[in-house]
């Protein structure tokens, strides 16, 4: 059973919640010792950066709408679900492992990790296929980091991420008769992990991520649809063939394995040329690879789009 609608059958909200605009130069940015630390949480105790200065910036989603309009069916098919289910979602102690087709396997905790590879901040723009939109201030380390850390081998061809299965805790592991199959997992060419945008995300808005956004670590793939952004991710392993993907293997007719956002290729039951940010009432267009064009099209070239959506 599929329960995945188009946002646009829902009501919209027309509460308006810029709380701030950002200025941004593309999405990386720059790092500097003198810049002020972030404030709270110990773990990005030693995060410090400057936001860097251009035009053409992007409007920021506001931390509430974020926070408390999410997918995460391990809680809830329900969006206002997961912040209220996610209270008591335990992220203390977490450990990542990362096997397979690797030079060395680990088992790591998350501050252990920010050790090894310090996080930074990211804007990016978030498309679900459903068509809301938003732009996340994450805070993360980029895949490639942890992946040269490992050392990759000459059969690393895809990445699998899994995310936890733990059925006390999430209260839809323990349906019978589901939506999705559990543990949730999803996969990515090797050059699609290693590509710069590729994030393993930890905070937003200079925060600790809450349970309902993946805590305590996610991936974020600004070019492809949300589902792709696996959640809560408990392993990461290299192997030789393509991966599992939960959302394509369910329904592989509406769902990719690449997942790319790209407006002119319309999922079956609704149009994927337009998208509504959330806390906006009008629509905008969808941008080729959610605008991130530039960084990943290279990565497609002799590739039909139409046929691997
Ligand atoms: N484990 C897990 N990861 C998941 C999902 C999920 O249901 N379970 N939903 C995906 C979908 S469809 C989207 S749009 C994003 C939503 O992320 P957000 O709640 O932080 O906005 O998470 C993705 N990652
Ligand atoms: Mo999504």
């Amino acid at each position: 059973m599929l329960t995945r609608r188009n946002y646009s059958d829902l009501i919209p909200s027309s509460q308006i919640t810029s709380e701030s605009i950002y200025s941004e130069r593309r999405f990386l940015m720059k790092l500097t010792a003198s810049a002020v630390a972030l404030a709270g949480s110990p773990l990005f105790a030693a995060l410090s950066y400057e936001r860097e200065k251009s035009d053409g910036g992007l409007e920021l989603t506001s931390y509430d709408q974020i926070t408390t309009y999410n997918n995460f069916y391990e809680f809830s098919t329900d969006k206002e679900a997961p912040a209220r289910l996610a209270k008591n979602f335990k992220i203390k102690p977490w450990t990542l492992s990362i096997g397979g087709e690797v030079q060395k396997k680990v088992t790591l905790d998350i501050d252990q990790l920010l050790k090894l590879i310090p996080a930074q901040e990211r804007i990016y723009r978030f498309r679900c296929v459903e068509g809301w939109s938003m732009v996340v201030p994450w805070v993360g380390i980029p895949l490639a980091s942890v992946l040269k850390y490992v050392g990759l081998t000459s059969k690393s061809k895809y990445v699998e991420f899994q995310t936890l299965f733990d059925p006390k805790q999430f209260p839809a592991q323990r349906q019978t008769f589901g939506t999705i199959s559990f543990p949730y997992r999803e996969g990515l060419r090797i050059d699609e992990a290693m590509n710069p945008l590729t994030l393993l995300a930890v905070g937003l808005y200079g925060k600790e991520l809450l349970p309902q956004n993946g805590a305590p670590i996610r991936l974020v793939i600004p070019w492809k649809y949300g589902f792709k952004s696996i959640k809560s991710i408990v392993s990461i392993t290299l192997h030789q063939s393509q991966t599992h993907s939960t959302w394509n293997e369910m329904a592989p007719k509406e769902y990719g394995f690449f997942a790319n956002v790209n407006p002119t290729v319309d999922h079956p039951r609704w149009s994927q040329a337009r998208e509504r940010p959330l806390g906006h009432f009008f629509k905008q267009d969808t941008l080729m690879f959610n605008g991130y064009e530039r960084e990943v099209a290279h990565m497609y070239k002799n590739i039909d789009l139409k046929k691997f959506f």
